[in-house]
Protein backbone atom coordinates (compact mmCIF):
# COMPACT_ATOMS: atom_id res chain seq x y z
CA UNK A 1 0.00 0.00 0.00
CA UNK A 2 1.51 3.03 -1.14
CA UNK A 3 1.50 6.45 1.01
CA UNK A 4 0.75 9.77 -0.05
CA UNK A 5 0.91 13.00 2.00
CA UNK A 6 0.35 16.80 2.25
CA UNK A 7 -0.03 20.04 3.93
CA UNK A 8 -0.81 23.30 3.46
CA UNK A 9 0.63 26.70 6.20
CA UNK A 10 -2.54 28.36 7.89
CA UNK A 11 -0.94 31.14 6.86
CA UNK A 12 -3.98 33.42 5.50
CA UNK A 13 -6.88 32.61 3.60
CA UNK A 14 -6.48 29.71 1.55
CA UNK A 15 -6.66 30.91 -2.42
CA UNK A 16 -7.51 29.62 -5.87
CA UNK A 17 -3.76 29.03 -6.21
CA UNK A 18 -3.72 26.72 -2.88
CA UNK A 19 -7.23 25.00 -4.52
CA UNK A 20 -5.88 24.73 -7.92
CA UNK A 21 -2.25 23.60 -7.19
CA UNK A 22 -2.87 21.32 -4.27
CA UNK A 23 -6.19 20.62 -2.77
CA UNK A 24 -7.83 19.65 -6.34
CA UNK A 25 -5.03 16.97 -6.79
CA UNK A 26 -5.60 15.89 -3.28
CA UNK A 27 -9.58 15.09 -3.97
CA UNK A 28 -8.74 13.79 -7.35
CA UNK A 29 -5.74 11.09 -6.00
CA UNK A 30 -8.17 10.13 -3.11
CA UNK A 31 -11.22 9.83 -5.52
CA UNK A 32 -8.54 7.47 -8.17
CA UNK A 33 -6.87 5.11 -5.56
CA UNK A 34 -8.12 2.65 -3.37
CA UNK A 35 -4.83 1.27 -2.04
CA UNK A 36 -3.54 3.96 -1.01
CA UNK A 37 -2.81 5.65 2.54
CA UNK A 38 -3.25 9.41 2.89
CA UNK A 39 -2.63 12.24 5.57
CA UNK A 40 -3.71 15.74 4.91
CA UNK A 41 -2.54 18.31 7.35
CA UNK A 42 -2.73 22.17 8.77
CA UNK A 43 1.06 22.67 8.34
CA UNK A 44 0.64 25.38 11.77
CA UNK A 45 4.13 25.55 12.87
CA UNK A 46 5.76 25.99 9.62
CA UNK A 47 2.97 29.03 9.31
CA UNK A 48 5.07 30.58 12.84
CA UNK A 49 8.15 31.10 10.87
CA UNK A 50 7.28 34.63 10.40
CA UNK A 51 5.00 36.18 12.59
CA UNK A 52 1.33 35.45 13.17
CA UNK A 53 -1.72 36.77 15.65
CA UNK A 54 -2.19 34.27 18.28
CA UNK A 55 -6.52 34.69 17.13
CA UNK A 56 -5.78 34.47 13.84
CA UNK A 57 -3.96 31.66 13.56
CA UNK A 58 -6.62 30.01 15.34
CA UNK A 59 -8.95 30.62 13.27
CA UNK A 60 -7.02 29.43 9.76
CA UNK A 61 -5.80 27.05 11.36
CA UNK A 62 -10.26 25.90 11.47
CA UNK A 63 -10.54 27.37 8.68
CA UNK A 64 -7.87 25.24 6.80
CA UNK A 65 -9.66 22.18 8.49
CA UNK A 66 -13.07 22.80 7.14
CA UNK A 67 -12.40 23.98 3.46
CA UNK A 68 -10.16 20.44 3.23
CA UNK A 69 -13.42 19.11 4.25
CA UNK A 70 -15.62 21.39 2.25
CA UNK A 71 -13.59 20.87 -1.11
CA UNK A 72 -14.65 17.12 -0.80
CA UNK A 73 -11.77 15.71 0.93
CA UNK A 74 -13.38 12.42 3.00
CA UNK A 75 -12.40 12.29 6.44
CA UNK A 76 -12.68 8.19 5.73
CA UNK A 77 -10.66 8.00 3.55
CA UNK A 78 -8.11 10.55 4.27
CA UNK A 79 -6.29 11.45 7.68
CA UNK A 80 -7.04 14.68 8.33
CA UNK A 81 -4.88 16.48 11.28
CA UNK A 82 -3.23 19.19 12.68
CA UNK A 83 0.69 18.97 12.70
CA UNK A 84 1.13 20.89 16.28
CA UNK A 85 -0.79 17.96 18.10
CA UNK A 86 1.55 15.09 17.26
CA UNK A 87 4.45 16.33 19.16
CA UNK A 88 7.06 13.98 16.43
CA UNK A 89 7.38 16.71 13.85
CA UNK A 90 9.18 19.03 15.74
CA UNK A 91 11.01 16.04 16.91
CA UNK A 92 12.70 14.66 13.92
CA UNK A 93 12.02 17.96 12.62
CA UNK A 94 15.63 18.71 14.93
CA UNK A 95 16.97 15.94 13.92
CA UNK A 96 16.59 16.91 9.94
CA UNK A 97 18.44 20.36 11.20
CA UNK A 98 21.15 18.00 12.37
CA UNK A 99 20.97 16.30 9.17
CA UNK A 100 21.46 19.08 7.11
CA UNK A 101 23.68 21.65 6.28
CA UNK A 102 23.41 25.46 6.23
CA UNK A 103 24.14 26.07 2.55
CA UNK A 104 21.81 23.55 1.67
CA UNK A 105 19.29 25.83 3.58
CA UNK A 106 19.91 29.12 2.22
CA UNK A 107 20.10 27.81 -1.60
CA UNK A 108 16.03 27.23 -1.28
CA UNK A 109 14.43 30.13 -3.11
CA UNK A 110 11.31 30.18 -0.68
CA UNK A 111 13.78 31.37 1.78
CA UNK A 112 15.61 33.61 -0.23
CA UNK A 113 12.22 35.42 -1.37
CA UNK A 114 10.92 35.28 2.19
CA UNK A 115 13.29 36.43 3.39
CA UNK A 116 13.53 40.20 2.37
CA UNK A 117 10.08 40.44 3.23
CA UNK A 118 10.85 39.80 7.13
CA UNK A 119 10.50 43.73 8.69
CA UNK A 120 11.46 42.60 12.37
CA UNK A 121 13.44 40.31 11.45
CA UNK A 122 14.04 36.97 9.67
CA UNK A 123 13.28 34.04 12.36
CA UNK A 124 16.14 31.42 12.33
CA UNK A 125 12.92 28.97 11.70
CA UNK A 126 12.29 29.94 8.35
CA UNK A 127 16.14 29.05 7.25
CA UNK A 128 15.63 25.87 8.64
CA UNK A 129 11.66 25.51 7.50
CA UNK A 130 12.68 22.82 4.97
CA UNK A 131 13.94 20.23 7.76
CA UNK A 132 10.56 20.82 9.60
CA UNK A 133 8.98 19.78 5.72
CA UNK A 134 11.46 16.90 5.17
CA UNK A 135 10.14 15.28 9.17
CA UNK A 136 6.63 15.64 8.26
CA UNK A 137 7.16 13.74 4.91
CA UNK A 138 9.47 10.90 6.25
CA UNK A 139 7.67 9.81 9.48
CA UNK A 140 4.93 8.64 7.28
CA UNK A 141 7.46 6.85 5.28
CA UNK A 142 5.48 8.60 2.52
CA UNK A 143 5.94 7.83 -1.34
CA UNK A 144 4.16 10.32 -2.96
CA UNK A 145 3.73 14.39 -2.12
CA UNK A 146 1.27 15.90 -4.28
CA UNK A 147 2.25 19.87 -3.75
CA UNK A 148 2.27 22.80 -6.31
CA UNK A 149 5.77 23.68 -8.81
CA UNK A 150 7.04 25.78 -5.94
CA UNK A 151 7.62 23.13 -3.78
CA UNK A 152 9.42 21.22 -5.97
CA UNK A 153 12.77 22.45 -4.68
CA UNK A 154 11.81 21.56 -0.65
CA UNK A 155 11.10 17.92 -2.02
CA UNK A 156 14.32 17.47 -3.51
CA UNK A 157 16.02 18.61 -0.61
CA UNK A 158 13.68 16.47 1.66
CA UNK A 159 15.08 13.18 -0.99
CA UNK A 160 18.57 14.56 0.06
CA UNK A 161 18.30 14.41 3.35
CA UNK A 162 16.65 10.96 4.03
CA UNK A 163 19.18 9.05 1.54
CA UNK A 164 21.99 10.84 3.67
CA UNK A 165 20.42 9.80 6.83
CA UNK A 166 19.63 5.90 5.82
CA UNK A 167 23.41 6.07 4.35
CA UNK A 168 24.91 6.83 7.82
CA UNK A 169 22.73 4.83 10.14
CA UNK A 170 21.16 2.37 7.58
CA UNK A 171 17.48 1.69 5.74
CA UNK A 172 15.29 3.91 7.64
CA UNK A 173 13.23 6.43 6.09
CA UNK A 174 11.46 5.86 2.96
CA UNK A 175 12.61 8.36 -0.21
CA UNK A 176 9.37 10.11 -1.64
CA UNK A 177 8.93 11.34 -4.76
CA UNK A 178 6.93 14.63 -5.85
CA UNK A 179 3.50 14.47 -7.37
CA UNK A 180 2.65 17.89 -9.08
CA UNK A 181 0.05 18.18 -12.01
CA UNK A 182 0.84 19.83 -14.95
CA UNK A 183 -2.00 21.48 -15.05
CA UNK A 184 -2.62 24.40 -12.94
CA UNK A 185 0.81 23.65 -11.03
CA UNK A 186 1.29 27.75 -10.88
CA UNK A 187 -1.67 29.50 -10.48
CA UNK A 188 -0.28 33.63 -11.08
CA UNK A 189 -1.18 36.66 -9.03
CA UNK A 190 -3.92 38.96 -10.61
CA UNK A 191 -2.72 41.57 -10.18
CA UNK A 192 1.41 40.59 -10.81
CA UNK A 193 1.23 37.44 -13.27
CA UNK A 194 4.79 37.32 -12.77
CA UNK A 195 4.54 36.15 -9.40
CA UNK A 196 2.83 33.03 -7.99
CA UNK A 197 -0.39 33.94 -6.27
CA UNK A 198 -0.06 33.76 -2.70
CA UNK A 199 -2.02 34.00 0.75
CA UNK A 200 0.18 35.96 2.25
CA UNK A 201 -0.06 38.76 -0.66
CA UNK A 202 -0.51 41.92 0.99
CA UNK A 203 -2.86 43.14 -1.86
CA UNK A 204 -5.85 41.11 -1.20
CA UNK A 205 -6.59 41.73 -5.03
CA UNK A 206 -3.75 39.40 -5.87
CA UNK A 207 -5.48 36.55 -5.06
CA UNK A 208 -9.38 35.06 -5.32
CA UNK A 209 -9.72 33.48 -1.59
CA UNK A 210 -11.92 30.46 -1.69
CA UNK A 211 -14.45 32.41 0.81
CA UNK A 212 -15.01 35.68 -0.87
CA UNK A 213 -18.26 36.60 -1.42
CA UNK A 214 -19.87 36.72 -4.76
CA UNK A 215 -19.49 40.45 -5.61
CA UNK A 216 -15.65 40.41 -4.39
CA UNK A 217 -14.56 37.42 -7.01
CA UNK A 218 -16.14 39.52 -9.68
CA UNK A 219 -14.47 42.67 -8.89
CA UNK A 220 -10.85 40.91 -8.49
CA UNK A 221 -11.30 38.81 -11.70
CA UNK A 222 -12.65 42.13 -13.73
CA UNK A 223 -9.20 44.16 -12.41
CA UNK A 224 -6.88 41.06 -13.06
CA UNK A 225 -4.24 42.27 -15.03
CA UNK A 226 -3.59 41.49 -18.16
CA UNK A 227 -2.05 43.23 -21.09
CA UNK A 228 -2.83 45.49 -24.12
CA UNK A 229 -3.03 42.97 -27.13
CA UNK A 230 -6.89 42.33 -26.17
CA UNK A 231 -7.19 38.84 -27.91
CA UNK A 232 -7.57 35.75 -26.13
CA UNK A 233 -4.58 33.87 -26.46
CA UNK A 234 -2.61 31.05 -24.34
CA UNK A 235 1.29 32.43 -24.21
CA UNK A 236 2.44 32.21 -20.48
CA UNK A 237 5.80 33.55 -21.08
CA UNK A 238 4.72 36.96 -23.52
CA UNK A 239 1.08 37.08 -22.27
CA UNK A 240 1.02 36.17 -18.37
CA UNK A 241 -2.23 37.59 -17.45
CA UNK A 242 -4.33 36.67 -19.97
CA UNK A 243 -2.71 32.78 -20.02
CA UNK A 244 -2.96 32.67 -16.05
CA UNK A 245 -6.75 33.37 -16.52
CA UNK A 246 -7.06 31.26 -19.49
CA UNK A 247 -5.80 28.17 -17.28
CA UNK A 248 -8.56 29.03 -14.38
CA UNK A 249 -11.10 29.23 -16.78
CA UNK A 250 -10.15 25.54 -18.17
CA UNK A 251 -9.58 23.97 -14.80
CA UNK A 252 -13.05 25.03 -13.65
CA UNK A 253 -14.34 24.49 -16.88
CA UNK A 254 -12.71 21.43 -18.34
CA UNK A 255 -13.04 22.89 -21.89
CA UNK A 256 -9.55 22.87 -22.72
CA UNK A 257 -7.53 25.77 -23.58
CA UNK A 258 -7.99 25.41 -27.04
CA UNK A 259 -11.14 25.53 -27.47
CA UNK A 260 -12.04 28.58 -24.89
CA UNK A 261 -9.40 30.73 -27.16
CA UNK A 262 -11.46 29.59 -30.20
CA UNK A 263 -15.00 30.55 -28.54
CA UNK A 264 -13.51 34.24 -27.38
CA UNK A 265 -12.07 34.53 -30.70
CA UNK A 266 -12.82 38.15 -31.73
CA UNK A 267 -14.08 38.88 -28.21
CA UNK A 268 -12.67 41.00 -25.84
CA UNK A 269 -11.23 40.73 -22.01
CA UNK A 270 -14.53 42.72 -20.19
CA UNK A 271 -16.78 39.64 -21.95
CA UNK A 272 -13.96 36.68 -21.29
CA UNK A 273 -13.46 38.49 -17.68
CA UNK A 274 -17.46 38.67 -17.10
CA UNK A 275 -17.61 34.61 -17.80
CA UNK A 276 -14.65 32.90 -16.04
CA UNK A 277 -15.98 35.06 -13.10
CA UNK A 278 -19.94 33.30 -13.38
CA UNK A 279 -17.55 30.12 -13.85
CA UNK A 280 -15.61 30.77 -10.70
CA UNK A 281 -18.61 31.89 -8.48
CA UNK A 282 -20.48 28.85 -9.48
CA UNK A 283 -17.65 26.52 -8.78
CA UNK A 284 -17.14 28.14 -5.25
CA UNK A 285 -20.76 28.62 -4.38
CA UNK A 286 -20.96 24.77 -2.92
CA UNK A 287 -17.65 24.53 -1.18
CA UNK A 288 -18.77 27.80 0.28
CA UNK A 289 -22.06 26.20 1.41
CA UNK A 290 -20.47 23.11 2.61
CA UNK A 291 -18.06 25.55 4.67
CA UNK A 292 -20.35 27.10 7.21
CA UNK A 293 -21.95 24.32 8.02
CA UNK A 294 -18.83 22.93 8.97
CA UNK A 295 -17.07 25.63 10.75
CA UNK A 296 -19.05 25.74 13.97
CA UNK A 297 -19.52 22.15 13.93
CA UNK A 298 -18.77 19.10 16.46
CA UNK A 299 -17.69 16.81 13.24
CA UNK A 300 -15.03 18.94 12.54
CA UNK A 301 -13.31 18.42 15.84
CA UNK A 302 -14.22 14.37 15.65
CA UNK A 303 -12.23 14.34 12.49
CA UNK A 304 -9.61 15.97 13.82
CA UNK A 305 -9.07 14.07 16.69
CA UNK A 306 -9.04 10.88 14.88
CA UNK A 307 -7.03 12.16 12.61
CA UNK A 308 -4.36 13.21 15.18
CA UNK A 309 -4.85 9.81 17.13
CA UNK A 310 -4.34 7.81 14.11
CA UNK A 311 -1.11 9.95 12.78
CA UNK A 312 0.33 9.89 16.13
CA UNK A 313 0.59 6.39 16.79
CA UNK A 314 2.58 6.00 13.45
CA UNK A 315 4.47 9.11 14.14
CA UNK A 316 6.01 7.98 17.36
CA UNK A 317 7.12 4.90 16.22
CA UNK A 318 9.04 6.31 13.81
CA UNK A 319 10.69 8.64 16.50
CA UNK A 320 11.57 6.25 18.13
CA UNK A 321 13.58 4.02 15.76
CA UNK A 322 15.04 6.93 14.57
CA UNK A 323 16.28 7.91 18.53
CA UNK A 324 17.64 4.16 18.69
CA UNK A 325 19.21 4.60 15.44
CA UNK A 326 20.88 7.77 16.33
CA UNK A 327 21.80 6.47 20.15
CA UNK A 328 19.94 9.43 21.88
CA UNK A 329 18.40 9.09 25.62
CA UNK A 330 18.29 5.36 26.50
CA UNK A 331 17.63 2.49 24.27
CA UNK A 332 14.03 1.59 24.13
P1 LIG B 1 2.27 31.66 1.74
O1 LIG B 1 1.83 32.81 0.91
O2 LIG B 1 1.90 31.78 3.18
O3 LIG B 1 3.69 31.26 1.52
P2 LIG B 1 1.05 29.96 -0.17
O4 LIG B 1 -0.24 30.56 -0.61
O5 LIG B 1 2.20 30.07 -1.06
O6 LIG B 1 1.42 30.47 1.27
P3 LIG B 1 1.48 27.29 0.91
O7 LIG B 1 0.84 27.00 2.21
O8 LIG B 1 2.92 27.61 0.90
O9 LIG B 1 0.70 28.46 0.15
O10 LIG B 1 1.19 26.12 -0.10
C1 LIG B 1 0.21 25.14 0.05
C2 LIG B 1 0.12 24.32 -1.21
O11 LIG B 1 -0.44 25.11 -2.24
C3 LIG B 1 1.47 23.84 -1.74
O12 LIG B 1 1.32 22.54 -2.30
C4 LIG B 1 1.80 24.81 -2.81
O13 LIG B 1 2.65 24.27 -3.79
C5 LIG B 1 0.41 25.13 -3.37
N1 LIG B 1 0.37 26.46 -3.94
C6 LIG B 1 0.52 27.63 -3.29
N2 LIG B 1 0.39 28.68 -4.11
C7 LIG B 1 0.15 28.15 -5.34
C8 LIG B 1 -0.07 28.73 -6.63
N3 LIG B 1 -0.07 30.03 -6.81
N4 LIG B 1 -0.28 27.89 -7.67
C9 LIG B 1 -0.30 26.55 -7.49
N5 LIG B 1 -0.09 25.95 -6.31
C10 LIG B 1 0.13 26.73 -5.25
N1 LIG C 1 5.93 23.87 2.72
C1 LIG C 1 4.65 23.56 2.20
C2 LIG C 1 3.67 23.14 3.23
C3 LIG C 1 4.13 21.88 3.81
C4 LIG C 1 4.12 20.61 3.17
C5 LIG C 1 4.70 19.72 4.11
C6 LIG C 1 3.69 20.15 1.92
C7 LIG C 1 4.68 21.73 5.02
N2 LIG C 1 5.02 20.43 5.21
C8 LIG C 1 4.86 18.37 3.81
C9 LIG C 1 3.85 18.79 1.63
C10 LIG C 1 4.44 17.92 2.57
C11 LIG C 1 4.14 24.74 1.48
O1 LIG C 1 3.30 24.56 0.72
N3 LIG C 1 4.61 25.90 1.72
Amino acid sequence: MKRLLSGIQPSGTITLGNYIGAIKNFVKLQNENEDVEFFVFIADQHAITVPQEKLKLRENIRSLAAIYVACGLDPKKVHLFIQSEVPAHAMLGYVMECTAYIGEMERMTQYKDKKVKQVDGVHCSLLTYPALMAADILLYDTDLVPVGEDQKQHLELTRNLAQRFNQKYGDTFVVPEAYIAKEGAKVMSLQDPTKKMSKSDPNPKGYIALLDEENVIRKKIMSAVTDSVGTISYDPANRPGISNLLTIYDVFSGEGIDNICKKYDGKGYAEFKADLADIVVNALKPIQERYNELIKSEELDTILDEGRDYASKIAFKKISKVYNKIGLGRKR
